[in-house]
């Protein structure tokens, strides 16, 4: 525990009972979560995440993107604040970890706080991020690319769902529109939690991991045109079947990924063709693409070696394909001295803990690109397995993780120089 913080209990038992409490919002049948961004379920999380807040007369804020802000005034108040967040929106089929661990473990230590009658030296600020997930509204990460200046509001505000609905729309059934505007102020440092979504520290019986960074992201939009005709009467010999150009360019994503191994990823999340009927040669075929490398250089030999690939297939089948870059997300470090400090506390708690980097984004990552001193901590993940109703960890891997990451920002908050 840093100096003059250890009458502040972390309740981990508490912090384990909220995660569960919070999941019961968008169970699903499998044991998952379904929280899509902007849906009246991540409303209705959002918004028990402020009454919490409230009942610790935090003030609440918000911005133009629906990302909320919990705050606790520190007792130097115009010293930079800490801030600490994540998202609690999901996937379609998410786990119960994904996001919540890193929200509600803010939460946490504001109530420990609360609960020991003590004031930070810094204001504490907990932030819910909206659209996290990129699930139903592209791209991911959104609100904090918003609140970092990376992503434009109006840009973001046009994006729509499959259904046609634009984050605008969404946004206007909001029920938080009643809170003010956040007021900038300067920021000392940026922390999260999250679970770690991989296998590597299950490999090595780690329970948690400080959080060197996060690989770069290059998503795209592609359209496929060819030509509706009959299942029946037409001969195989000179069908322009774009249903069978995306299956085509989907296999090509696998091997671009896998000629840049290993740490190349490459994955077709949708594919639709179109009309969707089993008697009718698709005419047309809409995919997504999501490609991740630690090296920003060899994600760019993928990026044109995808287009060299829908050059074969369209001159082969006589389609034509449209592949729109919609996302990058660059390679990103975040701040050595931070990962020192989780690396001491783990330490100093007897917790085995290794530097490792994210294969996910993280609402950290544009934290990071602001300048501003950002750190992760990760938690073991069963089977490495995430974005899945499965998601499971330990109980004791959370706290863990939780005491590491509550150190650190104590260390932090009741830190008067600047
Ligand atoms: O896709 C990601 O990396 C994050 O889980 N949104
Ligand atoms: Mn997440
Ligand atoms: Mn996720």
């Amino acid at each position: 525990m840093p100096n003059g913080t250890n009458q502040i209990q972390i309740d981990g038992n508490r912090l384990w009972e909220s995660i569960h409490s919070y999941a019961q919002i968008g169970a699903t049948a499998k044991g998952g979560v379904k929280r899509l961004a902007f849906s009246s379920l991540d409303y209705q999380a959002r918004d028990r995440f402020i009454d919490e807040c409230v009942e610790m007369q935090m003030a609440i804020s918000r911005d133009e993107i629906g990302n909320i802000f919990a705050t606790m005034e520190g007792s130097e108040p115009d010293l930079p604040a800490v801030l600490v967040g994540s998202h609690l929106d999901s996937q379609p089929t998410g786990g119960k970890y994904d996001g919540a661990l890193g929200v509600l473990t803010g939460l946490e230590l504001a109530k420990s706080l609360y609960a020991a009658g003590k004031r930070p030296v810094r204001t504490l600020q907990l932030i819910n991020f909206a659209n996290e997930e990129g699930a139903r509204f592209a791209p991911a990460m959104m609100g904090s690319g918003v609140f970092a200046g990376k992503l434009q509001l109006a840009d973001m505000l046009a994006k729509t769902d499959s259904d046609g609905v634009s984050v605008q729309q969404a946004i206007a059934l909001d029920t938080t529109g009643q809170y003010p505007a956040r007021k900038e102020r300067p920021i000392d440092s940026y922390f999260e939690i999250h679970i770690e979504q991989g296998p590597i520290l299950e490999m090595e019986s780690l329970p948690v991991g400080a959080v060197t960074g996060a690989q770069a992201q290059r998503w795209y939009d592609v359209t496929i045109i060819g030509s509706e005709a009959h299942a029946g009467p037409t001969p195989m010999i000179g069908r322009r079947d774009a249903g069978l150009g995306a299956a085509e360019l989907s296999l090509a994503v696998e091997a671009i990924a896998l000629e840049h191994g290993p740490d190349g990823r490459g994955t077709v999340g949708v594919l639709v063709p179109s009309p969707m009927s089993r008697n009718v040669i698709p005419g047309s075929a809409m995919l997504t693409i999501d490609t991740r490398h630690p090296d920003e250089d060899e994600l760019g030999e993928m990026k044109q070696k995808l287009r060299v690939a829908a050059d074969e297939i369209e001159n082969r089948r006589g389609l034509s394909i449209d592949i729109k870059e919609i996302w990058h997300s660059p390679v990103t470090r975040f701040d050595a001295e931070l990962v020192s400090r989780l690396e001491h506390f783990a330490a100093e708690r007897q917790i085995g803990c290794r530097k490792i980097w994210s294969g996910a984004g993280h609402d950290a990552v544009y934290m990071a690109s602001t300048g501003v001193p950002t750190v992760m901590v990760f938690v073991q993940t069963k089977d490495g397995i995430s974005h899945n109703e499965s998601e499971s960890i330990k109980k004791e891997d959370a706290i863990a993780g939780c005491m590491v990451l509550c150190d650190a920002v104590l260390e932090r908050l009741f830190r008067a120089e600047d």
